[in-house]
């Protein structure tokens, strides 16, 4: 199982790598990462196993952050009406969003960032993502609010970005535009 000690952290240059498109449909192997990458998000949820494990709680989960430089993302979360969201993303790319934006006021973490850094971070409040499943067919998936800011998050990981990077006072004007 995936555990804490496979996800690398910040400081790796894999982390602002543009991650490589995934050949359609995807291998055998990538569908296994995906569901190992799931089992993750669900043992971390588990409280009794997150304790045994040491895991931090995550509702996503992109696989540069396991050193692997393709682009796959899992997303799973319970919302407050007690509905599960899980997703599965093969090469997911947002085709377009509001011009309203949303944050966290909390700011936000990463299971790649092993410190707390304060500040905004500024997301699309609505995005409408496309992306291809483990048979290789194209999904569509309208998203707003926490469900949206997650899938940002994630998707940054595929291009190289952190969270801080968008986050104003952290702005450096000689790095890559984000
Ligand atoms: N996981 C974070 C997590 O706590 C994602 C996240 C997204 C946190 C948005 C807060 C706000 O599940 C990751 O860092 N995945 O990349
Ligand atoms: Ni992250």
């Amino acid at each position: 199982m995936i555990t804490m000690d496979d996800i690398v952290r910040e400081g790796n240059s894999v982390l602002r790598e543009v991650a490589e498109e995934v050949n359609l449909p995807a291998s055998e192997e990538e569908v296994d990462l995906l569901e190992r990458m799931m089992q993750f998000l669900k043992n971390s949820q588990d409280p009794e196993i997150a304790e045994k494990h040491q895991l931090r709680s995550g509702v996503g989960l992109a696989a540069p952050q396991l050193g692997i430089s393709k682009r796959l993302v899992v997303v799973h979360f319970t919302d407050d009406k007690e509905e599960v969201h899980s997703y599965k993303l093969i090469n997911p790319k947002i085709v377009s969003h509001s011009v309203e934006t949303t944050h966290l006021d909390d700011g936000e973490g990463c299971l790649s960032v092993d410190r707390e850094i304060a500040g905004i971070v500024p997301r699309y409040k609505r995005i409408t993502v496309r992306a291809y499943n483990e048979k290789g067919e194209e999904q569509s998936y309208r998203l707003r609010g926490f469900p949206a800011i997650v899938f940002q998050h994630e998707i940054d990981h595929l291009n190289g970005i952190m969270f801080y990077d968008r986050i104003e006072e952290f702005k450096d004007p000689l790095k890559r535009p984000v």
